[in-house]
């Protein structure tokens, strides 16, 4: 898309008053206050919850009438000059087409921080392991003396690396598919697509159209970087310069060398260029997709100018993140493991599979929660990993359907209660859920720190 002429915009509606919107705002705020381009431009914000996080500074920012507590009707977006929308709205919303079709441009956060940063950048989208891949890149790069803002879906909305404050040396970007919908501009030293498996259903109208969204971020990025294991999710033809990754071996790119996930069974190194640089047990991260996401993760660093041994060195220390197969308790020999952030089927059959050569006991599963649209039939095969099963939440028992003797119960508390009855020193229960949270939690972190806080009550109550 062309560059926005901001002084042609006298009337912008900014769409969802959460995180992005309100980093919309600042960005605006700011144009206006530097007192050219947006100085007599009007803008309001629309969201339909009736106390959005951001709803104070707004007001301060733009006065107490442009803050609309309703539903953005077509009168509004054909009114506007510009729709700047949160990656939560969906674009296939009747007033956003037609505005779309008027010709008014409808772009997101990211295309506005595209235009506006020359610093260099990387990303990475998919469908799993995009948070652990950012936080890895970004910790690897400040052990090799580098500063690397990590930005976008993992949190800190994109626009606010634009922030007055020392720049950093390079911007590592995670991002959605609801992200990449809406951006054109955004130039990329290396993007990396990890994997696809269904998610956000409920938002696409088939899974072609989820890969596509996830797909455009190569439309300007120098490195592609692609997982071998999923070709058939590739964008065609390629046109960057390739670097792939995957669980078996290569002679040119990233690889694995064979040998099972559990390590007692022999060595499962990384290679690049047909070369160990890393073994699996000098790692600190469990399952064999954590061993995937780190070749991409080195990938990304070299693309900034990372050495590599220097990297390989680096990620050693590497920890993990919360709720990403995290080991909350091994309190009498029982492994509790919180992998809450687990909302697709993708992320589940990971973890179950990941896992379970490392349990020398039963394997319990907690799964289950708002299950976004998921034909949850292709979970079948991991579920027969599984030892025993309970559900949770609106679609558990859509899980629970495909394991015999699974069991429903009402909330997570009463699951772990129920956990905790059934198994025994040398078991795991793991909280995978499959589905996201938002059926009886806030998000994923308070459906994590929830199982985190019923395991350690058990304790405490038999103390
Ligand atoms: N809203 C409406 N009407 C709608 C939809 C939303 O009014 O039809 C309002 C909501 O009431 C809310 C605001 O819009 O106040 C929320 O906007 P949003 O859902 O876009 O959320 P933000 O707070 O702006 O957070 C977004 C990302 N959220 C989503 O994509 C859903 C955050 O990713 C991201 O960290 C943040 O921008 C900063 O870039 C979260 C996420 O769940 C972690 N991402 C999805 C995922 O990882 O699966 C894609
Ligand atoms: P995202 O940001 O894409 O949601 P996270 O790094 O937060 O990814 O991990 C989300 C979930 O996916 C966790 O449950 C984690 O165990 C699982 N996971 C992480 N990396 C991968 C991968 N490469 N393939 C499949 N699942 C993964």
């Amino acid at each position: 898309m062309s560059k926005i002429a901001w002084h042609n915009m006298k009337h912008i509606i900014v769409l969802g008053l959460g995180k992005t919107g309100v980093s919309v705002l600042r960005y605006l705020h700011d144009k206006k206050q530097q007192g050219k381009t947006l100085a007599n431009a009007r803008i309001q914000v629309f969201d339909s919850r009736i106390d959005p996080p951001g709803l104070a500074e707004a007001k301060q920012m733009l006065g107490d009438d442009e803050f609309l507590n309703r539903r953005w009707e077509i009168e509004d977006t054909l009114a506007a000059d510009i729709i700047i929308a949160s990656p939560g709205i969906d674009l296939r919303e009747e007033p956003i087409v037609l505005a779309r079709d008027a010709g008014i441009p409808v772009v997101g956060d990211v295309e506005l921080f595209a235009q506006e940063s020359s610093l260099p950048a990387v990303a990475v989208t998919g469908s799993n392991g995009k948070s652990t891949v950012t936080r890895m890149v970004e910790f690897i790069a400040a052990q090799c003396g580098k500063n690397v803002a990590a930005a976008g879906n993992i949190g800190l909305p994109v626009l606010e690396l634009l922030q007055p404050g020392e720049q950093p040396d390079a911007v590592m970007l995670e991002l959605s598919s609801f992200q990449l919908e809406s951006i054109n501009s955004l130039k990329l030293e290396a993007a990396a697509l990890m994997n696809i498996s269904a998610d956000h259903m409920d938002r696409y109208g088939s899974l072609e159209d989820y890969i596509k969204a996830k797909q455009r971020i190569f439309a300007n990025a120098k490195t592609w970087v692609l997982y071998r294991q999923q070709q058939d999710t590739w964008p065609h033809p390629v046109t960057g310069k390739l670097m792939t990754f995957g669980n078996d071996s290569h002679p040119k790119h990233f690889g694995l060398l064979s040998g099972n996930v559990d390590r007692s069974s022999g060595p499962v190194a990384i290679t690049f260029r047909g070369n160990v640089v890393l073994r699996a047990d000098q790692l600190q991260l469990q399952g064999i997709h954590n061993l995937v996401n780190v070749q991409a993760a080195l990938a990304l660093c070299q693309a900034i100018g990372l050495p590599i041994e220097q990297a390989v060195n680096a990620v050693k220390e590497f920890k993990g993140l919360p709720h990403r197969c995290e080991l909350v308790s091994n309190n009498g020999g029982v492994l509790w493991v919180n992998d809450s952030k687990a909302t697709n089927i993708g992320a589940t059959a990971a973890a179950v599979e990941g896992l379970r050569p490392t349990v020398n006991g039963r394997l319990l599963l907690i799964a289950g929660g708002e299950g976004k649209g998921a034909d949850f039939r292709e979970l079948q095969s991991t579920l027969e990993c599984v030892d025993i099963l309970l559900t949770i939440g609106e679609d558990g028992s859509r899980i629970g359907k495909l394991f015999n003797g699974s069991r429903q119960v009402k909330s997570l508390q009463q699951a772990v209660e129920l956990a905790s009855s059934l198994v025994q020193a040398g078991d795991m229960v793991l909280l995978s859920p499959a589905c996201a949270s938002f059926d009886q939690f806030k998000n994923f972190e308070h459906r994590g720190d929830s199982f985190r806080q019923a395991v350690e009550a058990l304790y405490v109550d038999s103390a």
